[in-house]
């Protein structure tokens, strides 16, 4: 059926093509892609949605595995890593960006329909850290192992460690070292975390999300990404969100958690994750540079992202469409 597949780049304006399903030949194929209210769109059957541009690589994966039969949760952390072995990627797995002290660790956290959840934080020299997080979740009575601790687990469990020397990420962190100035850099080549939330034919739902966090972060530090409730949250009866941008920000509001239970409230998605931009925005004075976006897929097979600027885009798939959406957004970048 590739014949059929359409790529189509969409802006807000595009998303309510989706909405009202005039968005060519696929309607019919796509469920009845009517709006929940807002720009949210739905989808019929399996959906997988994905942040930023590298979404779209990540989801045709997915979407492979779940058409392959696999479960839902086999496909969000498949889809994912193929973006976590993506070493030309600076924003997720091994080539992503240093910390302070030259090293890149990584975060990455899973969760299926019944709230099951594995995570790992601080950790180096793995490519998947999403497979680990999710052989945390299903080895272990452990929720989240970090730093020296998971690296020690994930070898005794099978992963092996490797060592990725990228010179242009060397160069990058030896410019930065002249100055050594600590600000936020998240958004790095317009995108970073990769957050996937899912849906199979049966209404099951996860969700995954890995990052190297942001740049030049201070050696330890951990984002949003492996927190459930923060870069990711998924309730079976309700739906899944996740987050990307300025973890601290996301932390501090329970984002992700926050979304799911606005929608549990009845909330459209769409307005679910504007709602959690603006609590992050009224606690801000000052935004500059602060990015944070969110994404959510409600049960009924309705999405939609929210982000605090423009830029922040989601990748979605469902039946034989593909889609890159371009968020709506509280502010406009100067
Ligand atoms: C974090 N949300 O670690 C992630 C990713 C990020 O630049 O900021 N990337 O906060």
């Amino acid at each position: 059926m590739s014949d059929r597949r359409k790529f189509i780049k969409l802006g807000v304006a595009g998303t309510a093509a989706l909405v009202t399903g005039c968005v060519g030949k696929n309607e019919e194929a796509a469920g009845d892609p009517k709006g929940a209210g807002g720009t949210s769109a739905q989808a019929k059957g399996a959906i997988v949605l994905s942040t930023w541009d590298h979404g779209m690589p990540a989801n045709a994966k997915a979407w492979s595995v779940l058409q392959g039969g696999g479960s839902v949760l086999d496909a969000v952390e498949q889809g994912v890593g193929v973006i976590e072995s993506d070493f030309s990627n600076r924003s997720v797995g091994l080539g992503g960006m240093p910390d302070r002290d030259g090293h890149v660790t990584l975060d990455a956290c899973i969760q299926d329909h019944e709230g099951r959840a594995g995570a790992v934080a601080f950790v180096q020299r793995f490519e998947h850290p999403i497979s680990i997080a999710r052989a945390v979740m299903e080895r272990t009575p452990h929720v989240m192992l970090v730093g020296a601790g998971a690296e020690r687990w994930a070898q005794e469990n099978g992963f092996s460690p490797r060592d990725v020397d990228i010179p242009e990420v060397r160069k990058a962190w030896t410019e930065w070292l002249k100055k050594g100035e600590y600000v936020p850099v998240a958004n790095v080549e317009n995108h970073d975390t990769i957050g996937m939330v899912a849906m199979d034919a049966q209404g099951r739902l996860a969700g995954s999300c890995t990052t190297s966090g942001m740049a030049f972060k201070v050696h330890g530090r951990v984002g949003d990404s492996p927190i459930i409730g923060a870069g990711l949250f998924v309730d079976g009866e309700v739906g899944a969100a996740c987050a990307t941008g300025v973890g601290e920000l996301v932390i501090r509001n329970a984002g992700s958690h926050t979304v799911v239970e606005l929608m549990r409230a009845g909330w459209d998605p769409t307005d679910a994750c504007r709602e959690a931009v603006q609590r992050i925005l009224r606690k801000l004075p000052d935004p500059s540079g602060m990015q944070v976006g969110f994404l959510a897929l409600r049960k009924d097979g309705s999405y939609g992202g929210w982000s605090v600027f423009n830029g922040f885009n989601y990748a979605v798939r469902f039946t034989e469409q593909e889609a890159l959406v371009d968020a709506g957004h509280e502010l406009k970048l100067p």
